[in-house]
């Protein structure tokens, strides 16, 4: 079925609409095969959600723009199943925060970099980086340790959409705000964030982007206070409990 054929009221609107732009990354050279697992996993967790976004993760949405809004130097790394899934709406988050995209692989090939910068580029998006790679995360074996010095290697806050853990604990090492979108609260990178998004990536991007706009113009006194409010520990154990003990709708 084609994404447009998708009713909007369609049960499991979120899942066929994700599937499809996964698959259609794989054939596009985008997204990794170990994306197509990758995105199963979080699927199961979104199922059990009710594919619907807890008040707790808009919360943490609301706490990732006030961080972003904050930030000097903020970054969103973008892998193959982001850059899939949600191209054009990180390419608008990043307008409305000011923050710098950079391509970041676990599975780097230099082909797979150059089709999620031209991707992104499709979508809107001005400068991508991430193929300078001329710095590394200290203590990290593999490929996402390459970063450009100038994008996450600078970086006070880091926005890291469906990351793998090592990285996550990494970032976190080195003293950078994180701010992780994972559907899977028990995942060692949301049990690392500042901010664990617990949602799939279609709603809380958008949903961040809606909160940036809304606190755009707020003092930063607002800003540091709904920062400060946020309890990272509070949002993972409201969705572990919603996850294990949910209703399905
Ligand atoms: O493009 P690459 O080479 O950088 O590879 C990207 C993947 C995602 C394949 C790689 O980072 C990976 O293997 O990640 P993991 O370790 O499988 O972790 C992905 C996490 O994202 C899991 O905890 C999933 O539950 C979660 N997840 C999957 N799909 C979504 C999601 N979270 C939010 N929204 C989704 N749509």
């Amino acid at each position: 079925m084609a994404e447009v054929e998708i009713p909007d009221d369609h049960p499991r609107h979120d899942s066929l609409v994700t599937r499809h732009r996964i698959e259609a990354g794989v054939e596009k050279g985008i997204t990794s095969q170990q994306g197509l697992i990758a995105q199963g996993r979080g699927e199961a967790f979104d199922y059990l959600l009710g594919e619907r976004t807890l008040p707790s993760a808009d919360a943490a949405a609301r706490a990732a723009a006030a961080h972003l809004l904050l930030a000097e130097r903020p970054v969103i790394s973008v892998n193959g199943n982001a850059a899939a899934l949600v191209p054009a709406e990180l390419v608008e988050l990043a307008g409305v925060v000011g923050a710098d995209l950079e391509v970041n692989l676990f599975n780097r090939t230099d082909e797979r970099i150059q089709a999620i910068v031209d991707h992104l580029r499709a979508h809107g998006a001005g400068e991508v980086k991430g193929r300078e790679a001329n710095a590394r995360i200290p203590n990290l074996n593999h490929e996402r340790a390459k970063v450009d010095a100038d994008g996450i290697a600078d970086a006070d806050v880091v926005l890291v959409p469906l990351e793998d853990g090592d990285r996550a604990a990494a970032l976190a090492d080195l003293g950078k705000i994180e701010l992780v979108i994972d559907l899977n609260p028990l995942s060692r990178s949301a049990q690392v964030a500042d901010v664990p998004i617990v949602d799939n990536i279609l709603r809380a991007v958008p949903a961040i982007t809606v909160h940036a706009r809304d606190l755009a113009d707020a003092p930063r006194t607002d800003l540091e206070r709904i920062v400060a409010e946020f309890d990272p520990e509070t949002a993972l154990a409201d969705a572990e409990r919603a996850i294990r003990g949910g209703e399905l709708v």
